[in-house]
């Protein structure tokens, strides 16, 4: 087998993965907790091709640097034993161009496709660890529904089919700076931060908070831990020298506008954006609500997603 296509979907951590352990093997310092977001997913095609000298990247169709990505793959070239560079073809179903973070979904959709392309038969579990190398938060987009990152690699944690929540993405555009990237991020929160050392002490309750809540299908109790492991994170962020400060006003104002709601809550990653889980009977009015604010480029209404598949091989 030379060429294989796979999807997968992004998720969106409840409880925070920032911080690493190892650097160079990409290990997170803690562990996380992600909801995988059904509307929000990435189809990537891998083919081995005897005749390049290096791997292709073409991103939304556009051709991309494909340095991060050749070193991804010779991981997966070790494994298999070739040496043949790859074409690799990657379309995101929700704009790019929003600055939502892809690198979840895109390399757990890689692990999928070039494992298969390679003639690999690896578990989700060798899957996911793979993914991890190429980006942290991609481990969990191995799976669906609630998924929880350990040291090496993530596992399910429950499907919640039988759960009717809702996450809405409220993208935050308007001209604001690139933000500096979350890899980058995290290691100057980790150098400079006097609050760093107090976020990682945070998330093994909050993990534990939340596995709870889960299981009790408790919407308040798991809105609120995810709330405080977002701003716990972004204290610390905010606390580094220089700061790392990610919030713009719209951000603030959304924020506000979840405050007012019962039943409705936020967290925000590594840009401006603002991810609000609620109930689906209160869904339709929220989304109302966040598209009338200033500086709300759009909102996306998610599901909860099922796991990276492989879309085609051979
Ligand atoms: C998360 N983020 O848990 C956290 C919260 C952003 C804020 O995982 O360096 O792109 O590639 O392992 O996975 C984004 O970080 O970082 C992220 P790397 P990644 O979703």
């Amino acid at each position: 087998m030379k060429a294989a296509t796979a999807r997968a979907c992004a998720n969106i951590a409840l409880v925070k993965y920032w911080g690493k352990l190892d650097t160079e093997l990409n290990l997170p310092a803690t562990g996380s907790l992600s909801l995988t977001l059904g509307a929000l997913t990435t189809t990537t095609a891998v083919r081995f091709n005897e005749l390049l000298a290096e791997d292709t990247l073409v991103l939304d169709g556009r051709p991309a640097p494909a340095e991060r990505l050749t070193t991804w793959l010779d991981l997966v070239r070790a494994h298999a034993h070739i040496d043949t560079r790859a074409e690799v073809t990657s379309v995101n179903d929700f704009p790019t161009a929003s600055g939502l973070a892809s690198s979840a979904s895109a390399y757990a959709a890689l692990a999928v496709a070039a494992t298969a392309a390679a003639g690999l038969d690896m578990s989700a579990q060798q899957l996911s660890s793979l993914a991890r190398r190429g980006s942290g938060s991609a481990a969990r987009s191995l799976f669906g529904g609630f998924v929880e990152m350990g040291e090496t690699h993530a596992e399910p944690v429950d499907s919640a089919a039988d759960w009717d929540i809702r996450m809405l993405v409220a993208v935050v555009g308007g001209g604001a700076p690139k933000s500096v990237s979350s890899r980058d991020a995290m290691e100057h929160c980790r150098d400079t931060s006097p609050l760093y050392g107090a976020w990682l002490d945070c998330v093994p309750a909050d993990l534990a908070a939340a596995r709870n809540a889960i299981a009790a299908r408790d919407l308040d109790a798991l809105g609120a831990v995810m709330q405080h492991s977002a701003l716990a994170m972004h204290a610390a962020a905010l606390a580094s020298r220089p700061p790392v400060r990610y919030w713009r006003a719209a951000t603030l104002a959304v924020m506000d506008a979840v405050d007012a709601v019962d039943g409705a809550y936020y967290t925000m990653d590594a840009g401006p954006h603002v991810k609000v889980l609620t109930a689906a009977s209160g869904a339709r009015e929220l989304v109302k609500r966040l598209r009338a604010i200033d500086g709300v480029t759009h909102v996306i209404e998610s599901g909860i997603g099922g796991p990276a598949e492989l879309v085609s091989a051979g």
